[in-house]
């Protein structure tokens, strides 16, 4: 559990005046990054390749953030537990942090802070990819709400390659509306960070990319292979990370029981949403509730994958909750969760007009987003953006294949999906990545008002950005 000091909203050490400038104030945001405080947190995260036990028996060579903490409380780190996963960060809203990069691997790499609102400079934009041996200091006030966000390379034409070798990490956000809410913790709030890989016959992790992406045979939670969870009898928080290339699921609890989401990428819901299963894409987070109390002692609840078309393919297991005969601490069902203003579709300057993205293959190019891979220096019209603005973005999926798409900066809302056939897209709160479904136009208002600059939307199958499914907008 975190504790929340005075620092949390005055800064450090100093008074009121610095503490508004650092601390939550769009002027200052925009205006300038001229800090008058010392970051209340610094870390260290050197990336490199180690040797991790995917099970007891099973060791395999992977690419790994290693970190350790400079200043700060020394839980900002959470433990490895020996994965190949980097450390969890985990920090306040109104924190101040400061991360040193250091790249111990034998290619460019940058790292991208996944749904953390930051100037383009600490957005791990690929022009800012760093050579082997060489250091990138991040230093960013968390603006954002409570919310699981993570972190992960973003060099062009490697993130696949590199995600896949095992850099990724969780980066938790806490605040005071969420602690409010006593919500399950401690042993009762679980984090799961789901990935596929596949190991070649040596037991060596092995990268196969192709136009659907890279997939695994085997699903690994939080680095390991044992899927298996005993729990208590209670009330737990899961929050779940898709930290997989390219896999999309379509999970349920078995036992039939609802869902209830209370969180999305960006935080908290207003209130629990309730759901028979959902579909689940690379880069999306979801936060639930589940109560064990009425179990028995060794009954088991499973979160399945279910077929993502109904008929075509079995379902199979994803996390098993073991009951035990303890009883856990007691936790009530949250009523009200955290509330937070709609972006009304009348805000947006483009409202009757959507800009649309169509997301479609182009011979010679693979992936792209309107027929244009990636320029590192070149704009379409409509992603050239007016500082201040909300706009209605459309993404229109033609294809056969599922795309999450992620837009750097702020996070936003889904105002419509249509024809929206399927039930179970996690389309509610504030989300930085929205499963595009074959067929469907998703539409999203988002607000451009934080920072002006040059920032990234991409399809996050890792496959498709690597293959130019990815362009940048610029904020002026
Ligand atoms: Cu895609």
């Amino acid at each position: 559990m975190v504790s929340f000091s005075r620092r949390d909203f005055l800064g450090k050490g100093i008074g009121c005046i610095g503490a508004s400038l650092a601390v939550s104030n769009s002027w200052a945001r925009a205006t300038t990054s001229v800090f008058l405080n010392d970051p209340d947190i610094i870390i260290e995260l050197t990336a490199k390749e180690v040797t991790r036990n995917i099970d007891p028996n099973t060791s395999a060579k992977f690419w790994s953030y290693v970190g350790k903490v400079i200043r700060g409380p020394k839980e900002t780190l959470g433990p490895s537990n020996g994965s190949y996963l980097g450390p969890t960060i985990e920090v306040k809203t109104g924190d101040r942090v400061k991360i040193i990069f250091k790249n111990s691997l034998p290619e460019k790499s940058i790292i991208h802070w996944h749904g953390l609102d930051v100037d383009h400079k600490n957005d791990g934009h690929p022009s800012l990819a760093i050579n082997p041996n060489g250091e990138y200091v991040y230093d960013f006030v968390v603006e954002n709400r409570a919310g699981m966000y993570w972190y992960h390379p973003h060099p062009h034409g490697r993130t696949g390659f590199q995600v896949y070798q095992g850099l990724a990490g969780l980066f938790i956000v806490r605040d005071r509306v969420e602690e409010s809410l006593n919500l399950p913790n401690k042993e009762q709030e679980l984090r799961f960070v789901v990935q596929d890989r596949f190991f070649n016959d040596q037991g060596e992790l092995e990268y196969r990319p192709s136009m659907m992406g890279a997939f695994g045979d085997k699903l690994l939670i939080n680095g390991k292979l044992e899927r298996k969870i005993k729990v208590k009898k209670g009330l737990y928080r899961i929050r779940l990370l898709n930290g997989c290339n390219a896999r999309v699921f379509n999970l349920a609890l078995s036992h039939g029981e609802e869902i209830k989401q209370i969180g999305s990428d960006g935080g908290l819901l207003e209130k629990t949403n309730k759901l028979t299963n959902f579909f689940f894409a690379p880069a999306e987070r979801v936060d639930i509730v589940v109560d064990f109390s009425a179990y028995s002692e060794g009954e088991v609840i499973t979160l399945e994958g279910l077929p993502l078309v109904e008929g075509r393919g079995k379902k199979y297991s994803v996390v098993e909750f073991e009951v035990t005969n303890e009883v856990g601490q007691s936790f009530s069902e949250p009523t009200g969760l955290a509330a937070y203003k709609r972006i009304l579709p009348q805000e947006a300057t483009n409202f009757s007009n959507p800009k649309v993205f169509e997301l479609v293959p182009k011979r010679g190019l693979g992936w792209t987003i309107n027929g244009h891979g990636y320029e590192p220096n070149a704009f379409e019209d409509n992603e050239i953006i007016k500082f201040g603005d909300t706009e209605v973005w459309e993404f229109y999926n033609p294809t056969g294949m599922p795309h999450p798409m992620h837009i750097h900066g702020t996070q936003f809302q889904v105002l419509k999906r249509l024809p929206g056939q399927l039930t179970g897209c996690l389309d509610s709160g504030w989300k930085d990545t929205i499963l595009v479904m074959p067929g469907d136009r998703v539409q999203v208002l988002k607000r451009f008002n934080t920072y002006k600059g040059i920032f990234l939307y991409h399809c996050h199958n890792l496959e498709h950005e690597d293959m130019s499914m990815m362009r940048n907008f610029k904020i002026i």
